[in-house]
């Protein structure tokens, strides 16, 4: 699977990851580095999501940056040459995703680029890098997960400023016009990021529906359509620093090798 891992600096730490990293990063810039298959939605992205039960550490890249993602990431990014030393993992801390909720980051082509960190759920510490960035008028996942964030925000102990970016109109498609994942969750009669059932459905024909039949809204590809527009954002990203290139092996090859 090639993802994109982009790179959300970190603006100002929550007070409990504060309180942790204070002293330990050495002068790094911090990324928190979201693993994505949709880097042409960037534009609209409005958090980030973490696992507030997950376990992320701070790894060093260079003298100059450090990544936030799990240590299962951080251990496939040193076998792709994306720290200084090939095959080595330098841990900076470890940190509990609860403690990271409340950082405020700087989001990449956004159109809003001042986002905060929020606690979903069902983030997967087997996918990705554990860091998920929230595009949701393109992401079922990530717009149910958000107005349930808005719905209960006492609940889940967070600020509702945090959640108060609205869904932004990035991409056009024939069918849900121009806000694909809450049109979705609307007909699929979806009430809660739990409904696993429908979302996966929901998922999946944003995905093809995005890919086979969108057209961008925004950005420095507007009018193209997304599958062109999708490894341009991607590229563009990556000149700038912005992003890297993360891929993740499949189960099943590594178990055939082993
Ligand atoms: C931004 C984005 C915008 C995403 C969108 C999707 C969509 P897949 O297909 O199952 O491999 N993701 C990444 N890591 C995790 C994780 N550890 N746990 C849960 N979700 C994760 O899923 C890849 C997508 O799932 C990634 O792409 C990420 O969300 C999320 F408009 O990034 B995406 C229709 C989907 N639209």
């Amino acid at each position: 699977q090639e993802y994109t891992g982009i790179k959300m600096a970190v603006v100002q730490w929550s007070d409990a990851a504060k309180a942790e990293v204070e002293g330990k990063v050495g002068g790094r810039g911090v990324f928190l580095v979201a693993a994505t298959l949709r880097p042409e939605t960037m534009y609209g992205q409005t958090n980030c999501f973490v696992g507030p039960a997950l376990k992320y550490g701070v790894f060093a890249v260079s003298d100059n940056e450090a990544f936030v993602c799990t240590y299962r990431a951080a251990r496939n990014m040193a076998f792709q040459g994306i720290f200084a030393t090939r095959g080595e993992v330098h841990q900076l801390l470890e940190l509990d995703g609860s403690k990271l909720i409340g950082t405020k980051i700087h989001a990449p082509f956004a159109i809003n680029p001042e986002v905060y960190v929020l606690p979903m759920e069902t983030v997967l510490a087997t996918k990705g890098t554990g860091v998920v960035t929230s595009v949701p008028s393109d992401s079922p996942d990530d717009y149910a997960t958000l107005m349930d964030l808005r719905k209960k925000a006492e609940y889940y102990k967070i600020d509702a400023s945090w959640a108060a970016i609205d869904p932004i109109p990035v991409i056009s498609t024939p069918t849900y016009g121009d806000m694909t994942a809450p049109s979705l969750v609307k007909s699929l009669k979806i009430n809660s990021p739990k409904d696993a059932k429908p979302l996966a459905e929901a998922k999946e024909i944003a995905y093809k529906e995005g890919f086979y039949n969108g057209t961008m809204l925004v950005g420095e590809f507007k009018g193209e359509p997304v599958q062109e527009a999708k490894n341009k954002v991607r590229e563009s990203m990556i000149v700038q620093n912005l992003a890297i290139a993360y891929a993740e092996p499949e189960g099943l090859v590594i178990s055939r090798s082993a």
